[in-house]
């Protein structure tokens, strides 16, 4: 099996960003080391999670984010580890993350890049070892060189990523990421510490049976997504939320599917942050075939007005998108 260059199957991750810089005569090669960078962190923050039994490092970090919402130690580590790598690698100005309120300013005024990160995702899911994520999402500043990054630098729409990705700490743990030519998976080999390319040019099913919502907020979900889930109760398609919005999605693009975080009265403005996690994934999921919306307006076409925004999001399998689209359209027509 190759991927769409013609590389086989077990290309390691660094020979295969070597060989994607290639195609771009005039590349510097700094998106490169950049996407080396995350992926050496992402190591190291395996490597942390791996352990994590056996180090105290399970559990409640006694301080709440930005959000509101409690941080978890492996949270913290994470953070620390991202930041760390992206302001040793020289590439980044200016850093968003999940974990701090405001910008993080690396000092690299000469960096081309602002990243976008959720440095660990399914912050719940931590303490029982079940699958969490990291996802990032990568700018070109449009401010000059030789000053720190700027709001306009950051609050950039969707549309404008260069690259966006995530990694999967699951039962392997995978990096997938586009530059805007198609998907490609790579696998962690434990025992010689690489990522190999295994999942090349992915490409998301049209449509599928599987749906991923946290059920439990039904009664205050919009009318029109009510009546989605009863069409895919109808239509006996398969539940399965693992409360990891990697892991959710991960799934679903591999085997066809939807994911949504809709707005519920606990979170009018859906649950998910619009920069570091919602339009990552959004990039990857159409660049595979796939569809995401807030319900009526594509996501990477939304323009932040904060760091920390939220929106709903509906994600996966396009046929599927568009299904409850249709539905939520007709409640805004009936009201
Ligand atoms: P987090 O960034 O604090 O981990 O929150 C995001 C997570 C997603 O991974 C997951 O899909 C969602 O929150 C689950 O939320 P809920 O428990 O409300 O269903
Ligand atoms: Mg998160």
């Amino acid at each position: 099996m190759n991927d769409k260059l013609g590389l086989p199957v077990g290309t390691t991750l660094d020979r295969f960003i070597m060989r994607k810089q290639e195609d771009f005569p005039f590349a510097t090669g700094e998106l490169s080391q950049l996407l080396r960078d995350i992926a050496l962190a992402a190591k190291i923050v395996n490597r942390e999670i791996n352990r994590a039994g056996l180090l105290d490092v399970t559990g409640a970090y006694g301080q709440q984010n930005v959000q509101g919402e409690d941080q978890q130690k492996l949270d913290v580590i994470a953070n620390i580890r991202f930041i760390r790598a992206l302001r040793n690698g020289g590439e980044v100005c200016t850093i968003v993350s999940e974990e701090e309120d405001d910008v993080i300013q690396t000092g690299n005024t000469k960096g081309k890049y602002i990243v976008a990160i959720d440095p660990l995702d399914g912050s719940s899911n931590i303490d029982v070892n079940v699958s969490i994520g990291t996802i990032f999402s990568i700018y070109r500043r449009v401010s000059d060189n030789c000053t720190d990054g700027t709001m306009d630098d950051c609050l950039q729409s969707g549309t404008r990523q260069v690259a966006a990705g995530y990694v999967i700490y699951g039962s392997s743990t995978m990096m997938v990421y586009t530059t805007g030519n198609g998907v490609n998976g790579f696998t962690y080999d434990l025992t010689l510490g690489e990522f190999f390319l295994s999942h090349p040019n992915i490409c998301t099913p049209k449509t599928g049976n599987i749906y991923s919502i946290n059920e439990g907020s039904f009664n205050s979900f919009p009318e029109g997504v009510k009546q989605y889930v009863n069409y895919c109760k109808d239509n006996s398609y398969s539940a399965r939320y693992i409360g990891s919005l990697v892991a959710d999605f991960h799934r679903n693009l591999l085997k066809g599917g939807i994911y949504m975080y809709p707005q519920t009265a606990k979170a009018p403005n859906g649950k998910l942050r619009l920069m570091y996690e919602c339009n990552a994934l959004a990039f990857i999921v159409e660049q595979a075939g796939g569809k995401a919306t807030n319900g009526s307006r594509r996501i990477m076409e939304l323009v932040p007005t904060e760091l920390h925004q939220r929106c709903p999001l509906f994600i996966g399998s396009t046929e599927m998108v568009e299904k409850v689209e249709e539905y939520l359209k007709a409640e805004v027509e009936v009201n």
